[in-house]
């Protein structure tokens, strides 16, 4: 599988740092022992990290949970780990409850990958103020939000625009300027969603093609696959479907294999799900951020932070683009 990275690997951000360092004094240092914090280490001193997640029915998922627990299984002496996930991609609520759960279970830290920017900060805000530091992993929390809510909680993930725009290219790299191309995205509220989609118009835009529809498949197979059946059938001449996510690949690879046409493919990713369909060409390529280690990017953070060993500050994830070609 050849890959070409856009990030060299994990490092430092200083983008909302100054924002950071401004917020923690409001906000009483939201961690174990902190100003009107009640949560903490257990008796035997190793702190309690919840990590919540969005749809577990999502590959992507299962395989940064499973990561997570091994990290967890190598140090047993210096944390335990609850894992949570959602039943679907858009039930916003269900992800608030487990959150308020994480806190009354007496958690240390919650490192979560929000299924909404915007709408689980004020349960969020909660907790911190309960005294549970919060790692934000995966897709950013809306900064502007966060200010209001005074709610500072470091982000742990890739530049997902910079790994859109690898994907686009690389289908871009394969067609003549003019050619028209679908985008099909995430959940528009989702910070990684519109920043993959704008990384793909990045691509697209730089090459000279057509985007001739941008729709939401909400992340999720079943939605992609009937919105690419509809684009299929309206543009006789598109040439590219480019997804945001390898759920909504596989959806839409499965519309173009029943149109019995040639249509390049692109997702996000890299889910085993997808490894058949890149051996064959039905995808053309994908993104890896790599899940196993994104949550355990957030972990360490949440531990070294806990410990007093880091300031909470940005962390990139690497991205890599994926394909079927050695
Ligand atoms: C995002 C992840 C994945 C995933 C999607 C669906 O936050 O980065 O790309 O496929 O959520 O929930």
């Amino acid at each position: 599988m050849r890959r070409v990275s856009a990030t060299p690997g994990l490092r430092p951000t200083t983008t909302i740092l100054p924002l950071l360092v401004a917020l923690l004094p409001l906000v009483g240092c939201a961690r174990p022992g902190g100003p009107g914090g009640t949560a903490g280490a257990k008796a035997d001193g190793k702190p309690l990290v919840a990590l919540v997640m969005k749809s577990l029915a999502n590959e992507f998922f299962a395989t940064m949970a499973d990561g997570a627990r091994a990290h967890q299984a190598g140090r047993s002496d210096r944390y335990e780990l609850v894992v949570n996930g959602m039943r679907n991609e858009t039930d916003v609520s269900e992800q608030v409850t487990l959150i308020e759960q994480m806190v009354a279970r007496g958690v240390a830290a919650i490192v979560i990958a929000p299924a909404d920017s915007k709408a689980v900060v004020p349960a969020l805000k909660r907790a911190a103020d309960a005294g549970v530091l919060i790692v934000n992993i995966d897709n950013r929390l809306d900064p502007a939000v966060l200010v209001e809510s005074e709610l500072a909680a470091p982000f742990v993930g890739p530049d997902n625009r910079a790994g859109a725009r690898l994907a686009g290219e690389a289908v871009a790299a394969r067609l003549e300027a003019g050619a028209e191309v679908a985008i099909i995205e995430g959940i528009v509220t989702a910070f990684n969603g519109q920043q993959r989609a704008l990384g793909l118009e990045d691509a697209a835009t730089a090459a000279g093609l057509r985007i001739v529809a941008r729709q939401s498949g909400q992340w999720e197979m079943e939605k992609a696959n009937s919105i690419a059946a509809s684009l299929l059938a309206e543009h006789p001449a598109l040439a590219a479907i480019l997804c945001a996510n390898d759920s909504m690949a596989l959806g839409a690879a499965a519309a173009i294999e029943a149109s019995g046409r040639k249509v390049l493919l692109s997702g996000f990713d890299n889910i085993p799900a997808v490894a058949p369909l890149l051996a064959d060409g039905r995808l053309a390529v994908t993104v890896d951020q790599h899940g196993d280690r994104l949550a355990v990017a957030g972990i360490e953070a949440a531990l070294d932070i806990l410990a007093g060993a880091a300031t909470p500050e940005d962390r990139t994830t690497p991205v890599d683009l994926a394909t079927g070609t050695p």
